[in-house]
C-alpha cells in the first residue's frame, strides 16, 4: 500500500524592521489556504519566520526586538501566533513554524532566546516536536569593516540542547501500522510500514553531514527545513576569489541545492526546506529556491519567485526503501569503529609536516 503524503514548502518574501506581526500572518495564512486548495498536508515555514533576520545585526541596532520573540509553549493561544494555528487546525495542515523562542523554561525545559522550530499536527491540534538550532553561523562579534553583513546569531541565540530527535507523525498516512500491528482502519497487512519519521532542522544545520546522518540513523523519511539564507556575504562565506553579487547569489543557490539533493540521497529521504526571499530591509539580499528533493537525490519541486510561494510535491514515503535496504543500508555496512574522529574531535588537527 503506498504511503504517499502530500507535502507543501510555503516560501515567504522579503520582512522588513518595521513590518507588523499582523501583516505577515495575513500571507502565512494565506499561503496555507493556497497549499490547502492543492490537497497539502503539511507546510513547512521558513527560520525565523514572523521577522526580518535580525540576528545580522547588533543587539544595540534593534530597539524593541523583545517583540521579535515568542514564547514556545504559548504558541497556540498568543494573538501573536494564534490565527496561524486556528487557520491550520481549519484547514487540517500540519505545520513547520520557525521562530524566535524565548524560553521562560517553564515545564522543564532549558530557558533563554534559542532559534527554534516546532510541529503542529493537526490532527492532534498540538505541537508534537521541537528542535532548536544547533549549528549557529557567523561571529559573536561584529566584522570590523562596517560594510560587511554580519551573522551575529551566536549573540543572538543560546545553541539548540533538544539534539537531532526525529518523531512520528500521525494522522497522515491511513495505512500506518500501529504498535498493536494494525492500521488505523483496523486492518492487519504485513507490509504496512508506521507513521512518517520526520526530523527538523534549522538552515545551517543542513550544510552538516552531521545533522543528517543523526536522523538518518533514525530512519528518517522526511526532513524538514526553514532557512535564511544571505545571497551576498563574501565576508561570512569565505569565498575564493572576488564575485559579482550575480556570481554570489547562484552560487549561494547551488550550494543549498547541493546539501538539501546530496544528503537526501546519502540518509535516503526527502526533504522539504523553504527560504525566506527577496531584499530585506532594503539592502540584505536572501537567496530563494525553497525545494522539495527525492532519496534518489532528484529536485522534485522548486520555487520559481523571489517572493511568498507554494512550493509542492506529492511523495510516497516508500520510495525511500531500495536506499534504505540497499545502497545504504546502515546495519549492513557501515563501519562506526574507524569513526572516532567524528565525535572525539571538533576542529581539523593535520598530519604532521614531512621533514
Ligand atoms: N541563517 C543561517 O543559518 N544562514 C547561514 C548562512 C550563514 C549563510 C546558512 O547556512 O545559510
Amino acid at each position: 500500500m503506498p504511503r504517499t503524503l502530500k507535502v507543501a514548502a510555503a516560501q515567504l518574501g522579503a520582512n522588513h524592521l518595521n513590518t507588523k506581526r499582523a501583516d505577515v500572518l495575513a500571507r502565512m495564512t494565506a499561503l496555507l489556504r493556497s497549499a490547502a486548495e492543492l490537497g497539502a498536508q503539511l507546510v513547512v515555514f521558513p527560520e525565523t519566520a514572523f521577522t526580518t533576520f535580525f540576528p545580522r545585526y547588533r543587539l544595540d541596532a534593534v530597539p524593541g526586538s523583545d517583540a521579535y520573540f515568542d514564547d514556545g509553549d504559548t504558541l497556540l493561544t498568543s494573538p501573536n501566533t494564534r490565527p496561524l494555528f486556528d487557520e491550520a487546525k481549519t484547514l487540517g495542515l500540519d505545520v513547520y513554524l520557525g521562530f524566535a523562542e524565548r524560553s521562560t523554561g517553564a515545564g522543564g525545559s532549558s530557558s533563554g532566546d534559542y532559534n527554534t522550530c516546532v510541529y503542529y499536527s493537526a490532527s492532534r491540534g498540538e505541537i508534537i516536536a521541537k528542535f532548536r538550532k544547533i549549528h549557529l553561523p557567523g561571529t559573536l562579534q561584529p566584522f570590523e569593516d562596517p560594510d560587511a553583513i554580519n551573522q551575529l546569531e551566536k549573540l543572538w541565540f543560546k545553541p539548540g540542547d533538544l539534539g537531532f530527535e526525529a518523531f512520528r507523525v500521525p494522522g497522515l498516512v491511513s495505512s500506518a501500522k500501529k504498535e498493536n500491528g494494525k492500521t488505523e482502519a483496523g486492518e492487519d497487512p504485513l507490509d504496512a510500514r508506521g507513521d512518517p519519521i520526520m526530523g527538523m532542522m534549522i538552515c545551517n544545520d543542513r550544510r552538516w553531514a552531521e545533522s543528517w546522518r543523526c536522523y538518518g540513523l533514525q530512519g528518517v523519511e522526511v526532513v524538514l527545513c526553514g532557512y535564511n539564507t544571505t545571497a551576498w556575504a563574501p565576508d561570512l562565506c569565505g569565498i575564493r576569489k572576488p564575485q559579482t553579487y550575480e556570481e554570489s547569489e547562484i552560487e549561494s543557490l547551488f550550494q543549498h541545492r547541493l546539501v538539501m539533493t546530496g544528503n537526501s540521497y546519502m540518509n535516503s529521504c526527502f526533504s522539504v526546506s523553504a527560504g525566506k526571499a527577496g531584499v530585506e530591509d532594503e539592502k540584505f539580499s536572501l537567496i530563494a529556491g525553497s525545494m522539495i528533493t527525492s532519496p534518489d537525490g532528484y529536485v522534485l519541486a522548486e520555487a520559481k519567485t523571489k517572493g511568498d510561494e507554494i512550493v509542492f510535491a506529492e511523495i510516497d514515503l516508500d520510495d525511500c526503501l531500495p536506499g534504505k535496504e540497499m545502497m545504504f543500508n546502515f546495519a549492513r555496512h557501515r563501519m562506526i569503529h574507524q569513526y572516532g574522529r567524528i565525535t572525539s574531535q571538533t576542529g581539523v588537527v593535520e598530519p604532521p609536516l614531512l621533514s
